[in-house]
């Protein structure tokens, strides 16, 4: 098949060449190239020679049809292929459609163009095409050209160009207009002194739209919501999963804290960088209840390709509930218990100095909060998949819908949290060589800001039944 449609393509090669070729001058490249030409398609050799292709007039018009035609077939992609969980051609939310338009736009408008030059481009081929005996006519002279087809051809041009530029102008207005940025209470209350028992000021801070700061960091996003108290400083961010509610604008305040990341969910929105030093921004709202998936879209590092992200659009009255879950602390271990004895482990085995755990421990800010971690459907920059895959497989072809989601499974949460805690160096296999890592480089197991001395890394060693103990606590925190 490869072969056949590489020879497809030789011999539309071969007409086009010989096409331009036959009514040009008599120099002596394009005789050579003429003579080369009609040798392979014509193939008019004396027939005691041994021609090096044989093909018949007959093929050589089916090859000038077959190209193209068989790049509509292969092009006639699935409605599955079309939505797959990263797919923009799949838009569920007003700027991400806003996009797919553009986009569409363009196609049509090319295809258009595609089919008026390729069909003139045919009918010249074939209607002075060279024919027998053709070579004793006078070759026409050159002129300058037609000036109405000349000027026709510019504003033809002009007109196309105009007709991509008023969608993408609108679309790039329309992605652009950014909700403004958050006015505190306290700011607005200086700058414009209420009158007495007006509740302006409530209402203008009620009308903001959902504000979130995305902070990008090797390799994973934390998420804070500073409306709704649920930040960084005040030990209850959000790493990894974006929840967002259905039908509502967002502002997302894009931050990163160490190289240049990309914020990008391609059925809702994207996808703008985050830069250090640089404050960016753009906003996405989501139609479709469900679970989406984001990346980052800038190479920012080893695992950059392991840098997902997850975005739960719910229903507004269930990111209530969701948002009320957040804020609340981990609830104690029972003593004696295997949990008790990981919390321990958690103090003991430095976890502590890089998570918080509400409730429990709260002086770690450099990797992700672990709060609620059981709550999660994903583990490290949404890599690890918390959810019973087949159960999930089994869903998406019931419901038809790459975005529905199965919750959490107990069981594969706990292999992937002993499988992230001791990999990347800590466990090894059977030869004593480090097993593969689930994140190449990740900043928990290759932790080198201490490094500066030549100390060793901080690496931990863990046997099976601390693993157990450890998953076991972290199971606790939804
Ligand atoms: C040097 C700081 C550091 C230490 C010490 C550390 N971690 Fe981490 N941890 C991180 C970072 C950074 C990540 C995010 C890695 C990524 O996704 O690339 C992480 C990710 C995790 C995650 C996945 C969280 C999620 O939602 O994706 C778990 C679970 C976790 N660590 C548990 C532990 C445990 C248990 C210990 C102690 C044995 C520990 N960590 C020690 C920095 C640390
Ligand atoms: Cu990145």
């Amino acid at each position: 098949m490869g072969i056949k449609l590489h020879k497809l393509f030789i011999i539309n090669n071969l007409i086009i060449i010989r096409a331009s070729v036959c009514r040009e001058k008599e120099t002596l490249p394009c005789l050579r190239w003429r003579g080369l030409a009609n040798d392979i398609l014509f193939t008019k050799f004396p027939a005691s020679e041994n021609p090096p292709f044989m093909f018949s007039r007959i093929i050589s018009r089916v090859g000038l049809f077959a190209v193209p035609l068989l790049a509509l077939v292969l092009a006639g992609c699935s409605k599955a292929a079309l939505t797959v969980r990263q797919s923009t051609l799949d838009p569920k939310g007003p700027v991400a459609q806003v996009q797919y338009d553009v986009f569409m736009d363009t196609v049509w408008l090319v295809l258009v163009l595609f089919f008026l030059v390729g069909g003139l481009l045919v009918y010249a081929v074939i209607r002075f095409r060279a024919r027998p005996g053709d070579d004793t006519t006078p070759i026409v002279e050159e002129g300058h050209g037609n000036p109405l087809v000349e000027i026709g051809l510019i504003t033809a041009s002009i007109g196309s160009l105009v007709f991509i530029a008023i969608p993408t102008l609108s679309a790039i207005w329309y992605t652009d207009d950014v909700p403004v940025e958050r006015v505190p209470k306290s700011k607005l209350a200086a700058w414009y002194a209420p009158a007495a028992g007006a509740p302006a000021l409530d209402k203008a801070v009620a009308e903001q739209v959902l504000e979130i700061d995305v902070i990008g960091k090797q390799w994973w996003f934390r998420f804070e919501y500073p409306q709704l108290g649920l930040t960084n400083d005040a030990k209850h961010s959000v790493p990894n999963e974006l929840v967002i509610p259905k039908g509502v604008a967002v502002r997302i305040n894009l931050r990163s804290e160490d190289v240049i990341h990309s914020f990008w969910i391609p059925k809702i929105a994207g996808k703008v960088d985050l830069m250090p030093g640089r404050k960016n921004h753009l906003w996405i709202q989501a139609d479709q209840v469900g679970h989406y998936y984001g990346q980052c879209a800038e190479f920012c590092g080893d695992s950059h390709a392991y840098m997902l992200f997850r975005c739960e659009v719910l229903e507004p009255a269930e990111f209530a509930k969701w948002v009320a879950a957040q804020k609340q602390d981990a609830a104690p271990v029972p003593a004696g218990s295997k949990a008790a004895r990981g919390k321990e482990l958690f103090a003991a085995k430095s976890c502590v100095m890089c998570h918080n755990v509400g409730g429990h421990f709260g002086a770690g800010m450099f990797g992700p909060d672990l709060t609620h971690v059981a709550s999660r459907k994903s583990l490290a920059g949404a890599w690890l998949d918390n959810r019973d895959l087949q159960k999930q497989r089994a869903l998406e072809q019931q419901t038809q819908n790459t975005e529905s989601s199965v919750e959490v499974d107990r069981a594969t949460l706990k292999a992937n949290l002993i499988k992230w805690i001791g990999s990347s160096g800590t466990s090894h296999d059977a030869n004593g060589k480090p097993t593969k890592d689930v994140k190449p480089g990740n900043r928990m197991h290759y932790y080198k800001m201490f490094n500066v001395a030549g100390l060793r890394e901080t690496k931990q060693e863990f046997t099976a039944e601390e693993l157990d103990c450890l998953a076991e606590y972290l199971l606790t925190l939804k």
